[in-house]
């Protein structure tokens, strides 16, 4: 119902409207009315209230129900359906179930907090209530599962996007999908996929955004490594605008990615990973390997040339870089 009010309330943003009035058109009494405007002053919306002439919607705090992101929105399908949820264990787990039970591709999952936010290998994701942006999208691309990691790439450069877009910042892609602003992670990606041996049923695009974190709100783990976009550019993000603008870019850059297949993301990954000629240390599968990173390979996997001039391909695992880059590479 809570939904509902606010929708009767923005109809009439410019007047008030009676307690009767939403009521009859309710079909619920004007106590429950009251009881509900109650509360959603206790989630933030500023609602003035008179008892001449009723209730006038004067100021909508930053939350992201659909209610108050879908009129924002500029895509053509993605988002289209939001499961809003307030608190959550992890989006990805929840946007999981409802694919399993032939949710659509495009429906996204929305918290505004996760209690086991989940980061890659079985790492977790600080996701604080209000701040930032947890969100998973279902998708069900027709592709074999070796392509599913151009997927990831296409994820990343979709966040990356968005980030410079809103903040004028240039993020920087680590592989395989952290987004880093300065050398300190803005945004992390979980993909994961449902599939048989030659057919993907579908992919949850995991994101996480830090957008209003302060210094002071991250957890001490990750205060030296991880950093917000109000943190890099001192002014509060409105969570909402740039979820929308984090939506448009995904569904622009998949749409790009089914029609012209993986050349045009790889192109626009390394274009924002400089990855060639990095010194790296990469664990991968319990190993730790050091070496030289060539490119990535068209399924995404990282090229990586060693001290004995081998070169080696690792499709997974996580990547640390170490000093400049070899001379001579761009
Ligand atoms: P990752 O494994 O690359 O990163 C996890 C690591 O990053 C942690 O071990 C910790 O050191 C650090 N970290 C944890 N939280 C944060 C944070 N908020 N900001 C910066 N660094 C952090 C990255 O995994 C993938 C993260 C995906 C998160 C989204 S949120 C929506 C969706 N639902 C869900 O459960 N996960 C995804």
């Amino acid at each position: 119902m809570d939904e509902e009010i606010l929708q009767l309330l923005r109809e009439h943003s410019s007047t008030f409207l009676s307690g009767e009035e939403i009521s009859r058109r309710l079909k619920v009494t004007r106590t429950a009315v009251w009881k509900r405007i109650q509360r959603l002053r206790t989630l933030g919306y500023e609602i003035e209230a008179s008892t001449r002439s009723g209730y006038r919607l004067i100021r909508s705090p930053d939350l992201l129900t659909p209610s108050e992101v879908k009129p924002l929105l500029t895509t053509k399908w993605m988002g289209k359906t939001i499961h809003y949820c307030h608190s959550i264990d992890s989006t990805n787990s929840k946007a999981y179930q409802l694919a399993i039970q032939d949710a659509e591709e495009g429906e996204v999952v929305i918290a505004e907090l996760q209690v086991k936010g989940r980061g890659r290998l079985g790492r977790y994701w600080f996701s604080p209530a209000f701040l930032n942006l947890y969100l998973s999208v279902i998708l069900r691309p027709q592709i074999p599962p070796h392509q599913a990691s151009l997927i990831t790439l296409m994820a990343a450069v979709a966040t990356a996007n968005a980030i410079e877009k809103y903040s004028g910042l240039l993020p920087l892609i680590k592989w395989p999908n952290d987004i880093l602003i300065r050398d300190r992670k803005v945004a992390g990606l979980l993909n994961e996929i449902h599939s048989e041996m030659d057919r993907i049923h579908f992919v949850i695009l995991g994101i996480g955004v830090n957008l209003n974190m302060d210094g002071k709100m991250f957890s001490k783990e990750i205060r030296g490594v991880a950093t917000s976009l109000k943190r890099e550019m001192g002014q509060t993000i409105s969570r909402k605008a740039f979820l929308q603008s984090l939506l448009e870019e995904l569904e622009s850059w998949y749409e790009i990615f089914l029609k012209e297949g993986g050349a045009p993301v790889l192109k626009a990954w390394r274009d924002r990973a400089k990855i060639e000629g990095k010194r790296v240390r990469v664990t991968s599968f319990g190993e730790t390997l050091s070496g030289v990173a060539v490119d990535i390979d068209s399924d995404g996997a990282m090229i990586l040339e060693t001290k004995d001039g081998k070169r080696k391909r690792i499709v997974a695992g996580d990547v640390e870089y170490r000093s400049s880059k070899v001379k001579g590479q761009r």
